[in-house]
């Protein structure tokens, strides 16, 4: 075990950045600016998924979905606004436009928003709604707009484009303050495009001309950060997965210019020449739109503590999503999912016990952010040892970098003094319970101990570390948790492949069926069914075609999917592939029937 020199540290307690020992350092690489610090401080903010999906129990709408759908009995922003509040969210991100391309406000641009919906007598503007209740409750307000828009007839031509920023610059002209612009990445190709029902594809790098729209925001908002999945470089990156996690090292750095893998994405790019944080965005739902049938599978508490630790805990935000139901309210299971999460969040970081060790160092202990202490004499390792009167009992320990001067740790360690051992901690959320990289916030959870002393010690780092905070806690066990799913196997079905794209389920007699589930593979994306045909027979002879349609977002997404259809007698059901994400051969994990 290597010994470092006892560092003697002047505390300063100046503000606007000090070393202990009295040196400002230069910064390192690239730092993020100003709005990206005060982005990252949100930490958690939420979603809110709601469109004429909402009405047709749908994740993605074609294009052609009638707007007569969207008339609410009760919408109520002011509802949703509190129970973002109440779950510790500080704005919120709304999906002005989803793929279908109905708009929730009446741009001028359109007929197809709520101006021509039964709503309020085509009077109703949501996103004016949502932008002032807001504003009134002190959340902070967001769009997302997508990019692609299956209504729209001109869409993959350069019309399209226009149209697209002429709405953007409506949304950020009319609403206030915006903080965040999401333009999400999907585009399945196919559409209703104002009739042609057809296949549309764009290159996605230079079709949406963004140089040109990005200029055009910083001119509107320049206080607004662009969000996309990473192939456009904006100013907050996508994490690669919608499981509500983020690598447990994550660089908040990415390249200028270049392709951007699915690692780049998930764990950042350690000599990234940009600064480009992660967002990390889930669901509490398994989908992003509301479904009945989901009502049963909102997110235990104890897997919402673990999505904040795999964010917010790994430098990260958390983007929750809260999907709106058909009547126009947030489900109560949600609310009060929330509402405990929130409660859960304060509960276990309500004390922070190292504020009572002692150190040579205590400007890692003031809590206070802009003072840091970092190794003498600019060494890249070093330690800190926080000393204890009385032994303390905790499982969370939170470190924390001075990211305005860049993001420079790449491996540390944390160590409790027990009986007269030093015992390393690991962090109890990964495999090998290494610890790499810090950034704004790093959380580690590992099993209750009681200690007279605790070491940090880094161990490898691109520049001097300077380290703003340490802090330890005792989070209360989660006992009453909730299970995350009510799925049943259905234990007499018999599956197999009649051909590459056909699956047939053998249900063991003549019943009466009315749907399917469909679980796509988990483990890759080969042979995800994206569009289906589902027909039912009781003699392997006559097929009668019960259902058809697209699995969306199911890539990005891999959950269970329900198809339901008018109740049919059948002993046999086959699943028709009409294609595929990715391979020849379809694929599962598991297989449903819905029974009358
Ligand atoms: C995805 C979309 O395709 C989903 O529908 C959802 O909006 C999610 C947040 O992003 O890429």
């Amino acid at each position: 075990m290597k010994r470092f020199l006892i560092n003697f540290c002047l505390a300063t307690g100046a503000v606007g950045g000090f070393s202990c020992w009295g040196v400002t350092p230069e910064a390192f690489g690239p730092t993020p600016s100003e709005n990206q610090q005060k982005w990252q401080d949100m930490e958690t903010y939420a979603f809110i998924h709601y469109s004429l999906n909402t009405y047709t129990d749908q994740e993605w709408g074609y294009g052609d979905e009638s707007p007569e759908l969207f008339n609410p009995s009760d919408l109520d922003v002011k509802q949703w606004v509190k129970v973002c509040k109440d779950s510790g969210m500080k704005g919120i991100i709304f999906t002005a436009k989803h793929h279908c391309g109905f708009c929730m406000w009446p741009s001028v641009f359109t007929e197809y928003s709520v101006k021509n919906s039964p709503w309020k007598e085509g009077k109703g503007d949501v996103v004016r709604e949502l932008a002032d209740a807001c504003r009134e409750e002190g959340l902070k307000f967001a769009v997302y707009l997508s990019p692609w828009d299956r209504n729209h007839p001109e869409y993959g031509r350069d019309e399209y484009v226009t149209y697209f920023k002429n709405q953007l610059e409506e949304l950020l002209t009319n609403y206030g303050d915006v903080f965040e612009v999401w333009f999400d990445g999907a585009n399945g190709g196919d559409g209703w495009y104002g009739g042609a029902n057809e296949i549309r594809k764009i290159d996605r790098t230079t079709y949406y001309k963004w140089p040109e729209t990005y200029r055009m925001i910083r001119r509107i908002q320049p206080d607004c950060l662009i969000w996309n999945d990473g192939s456009d470089r904006g100013d907050l990156r996508w994490v690669g997965t919608e499981a509500g996690e983020v690598g447990a090292t994550n660089w908040s750095l990415l390249n200028k210019d270049g392709e951007v893998d699915w690692g780049m994405l998930h764990f950042g790019l350690e000599n990234g020449d940009s600064w480009v944080p992660g967002e990390t965005n889930t669901s509490i739902r398994p989908g992003w739109f509301y479904h009945t049938t989901e009502d049963e599978n909102v997110k235990s508490l104890s897997k919402l503590m673990d999505t904040y630790y795999k964010s917010v805990g790994r430098n990260s935000t958390l983007l929750l999503n809260f999907p709106i139901m058909p009547n126009g309210r947030i489900h109560p299971t949600d609310s009060v999912r929330g509402a405990a999460f929130a409660k859960m969040v304060k509960e276990v970081f309500k004390e922070d016990l190292a504020k009572k060790a002692k150190t040579d160092h205590p400007e890692i202990n003031d809590g206070v952010r802009n003072t840091y202490w970092s190794p003498k004499d600019g060494a890249t390792v070093g330690e800190v040892v926080l000393s204890f009167d009385e032994p303390v009992t905790f499982n969370r320990f939170v470190a924390e970098e001075y990211i305005p001067l860049g993001q420079r740790v790449k491996s540390w360690e944390i160590e409790a003094f027990c009986d007269g051992n030093w015992i390393p901690l690991k962090d109890a959320l990964t495999e090998d319970g290494r610890l790499t990289t810090i950034g704004r916030k790093r959380i580690v959870c590992f099993p209750t101990v009681t200690a007279d002393k605790v070491r940090f010690r880094v161990t490898d780092s691109k520049a001097v570390p300077l380290i703003s905070g340490l802090s330890i806690y005792n989070a209360p066990e989660l006992t009453a948790d909730i299970p995350d799913s009510g799925e049943k196997k259905c234990s007499d079905l018999r599956i197999f492949y009649m051909s590459p794209k056909q699956m047939a389920i053998e249900l063991g007699g003549e019943k009466t069926v009315s749907g399917i589930r469909y679980l796509p593979p988990t483990l890759s994306k080969e042979g995800t069914v994206t569009h289906y045909s589902v027909y039912a027979t009781t003699d392997w002879n006559d097929w009668k075609k019960v259902a058809s349609g697209e699995f969306s977002n199911i890539v990005n997404n891999p959950i269970w999917q329900t198809v339901k259809f008018d109740p049919v007698k059948a002993s046999v059901l086959r699943i028709e592939a009409d294609r595929l994400s990715e391979g020849e051969h379809m694929a599962y994990s598991d297989v449903e029937i819905l029974y009358e």
